[in-house]
C-alpha cells in the first residue's frame, strides 16, 4: 500500500502487466489491476469519507477489529478494505514464472512437516481453490496455533479477520481468469501455480 491509512492509494504492481505471461495474460492483469482493484480503493475511501476518526487506521487494523466499525457502514468497509488487503496481497504474491516453481528453505520444511510432501501439498490447495463456491480466495496461513494450514474465504472476507497470518493466496473469482482461461478454473490454478513468488512467501513465515 503507498498510503496504509485514509486516504488509501492503489499500490502499483510490483512487476510489469505482461510479467505472468504465458501463464497469466497481461489484459487480465490491467484490468485486474487498473479497474477492479482501483474500484475497492475509491469504494473504501468513499466508506470511511464521514468517519474522521477512522481516518488514522491501517488497512489491517480496519479488517482486525470489525467490531469496532460503525455499524451503518462496516460492510461497506469490511468489503472494500477487504478488496484492498486481498488483491494487494495476491499481486505482490505472484512474480515471472518458472519451472519447477516450489518453496525452499524453512517454507519447504513447513510444508513437508504439515502435509506430508510440496506435492500433497499442492494437491490439498488445489482442491480448496475448487471447491470456493462463486467468488473468492484460496490460502495458504499460519493459524492461531501457529500451525500451518489451508482455508478459504468468501467474497472478499480475509483471513486477518479471524487472527491467521496469509502465507499465499489465489483469487478464484472468474475476473482472475475469465479471458484467458474462460470458465476453466481447474486450468487457471494449474498455470497460476509457475507464477507463486516463494520468497515472498517466506517472508511472511
Ligand atoms: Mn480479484
Amino acid at each position: 500500500m503507498s498510503e496504509n491509512s485514509y486516504k488509501f492509494e492503489i499500490t502499483p504492481l510490483p512487476y510489469d502487466y505482461n510479467a505472468l505471461e504465458p501463464y497469466i495474460d497481461s489484459e487480465t492483469m490491467r484490468i485486474h489491476h487498473n479497474k477492479h482493484l482501483q474500484s475497492y480503493v475509491d469504494n473504501l475511501n468513499k466508506a470511511l469519507e464521514a468517519y474522521p476518526s477512522l481516518h488514522n487506521r491501517s488497512i489491517e487494523d480496519l479488517l482486525r477489529r470489525p467490531l469496532a466499525l460503525p455499524k451503518a457502514s462496516r460492510v461497506a468497509i469490511m468489503r472494500n478494505a477487504g478488496g484492498v488487503y486481498n488483491h494487494d496481497f495476491f499481486f505482490k504474491n505472484m512474480r515471472s514464472g518458472s519451472d519447477n516453481n516450489a518453496p525452499e528453505g524453512q517454507l519447504a520444511d513447513q510444508i513437508n512437516i504439515a502435509f506430508g510432501s510440496f506435492e500433497a501439498f499442492q494437491q490439498k490447495f488445489t482442491d480448496a481453490a475448487m471447491s470456493v463456491f462463486g467468488s473468492g480466495y484460496a490460502w495458504l496461513i499460519r493459524d492461531r496455533k501457529n500451525k500451518l494450514a489451508i482455508s478459504y474465504s468468501a467474497n472478499q472476507e480475509t483471513p486477518i479477520t479471524f487472527g491467521y497470518i496469509p502465507i499465499i493466496s489465489i483469487d478464484v473469482w472468474e475476473h482472475a481468469y475469465y479471458l484467458k482461461h474462460k470458465n476453466r478454473r481447474a486450468e487457471y490454478i494449474d498455470d497460476w501455480w509457475n507464477v507463486v513468488n516463494w520468497q515472498q512467501a517466506a517472508e511472511s513465515l
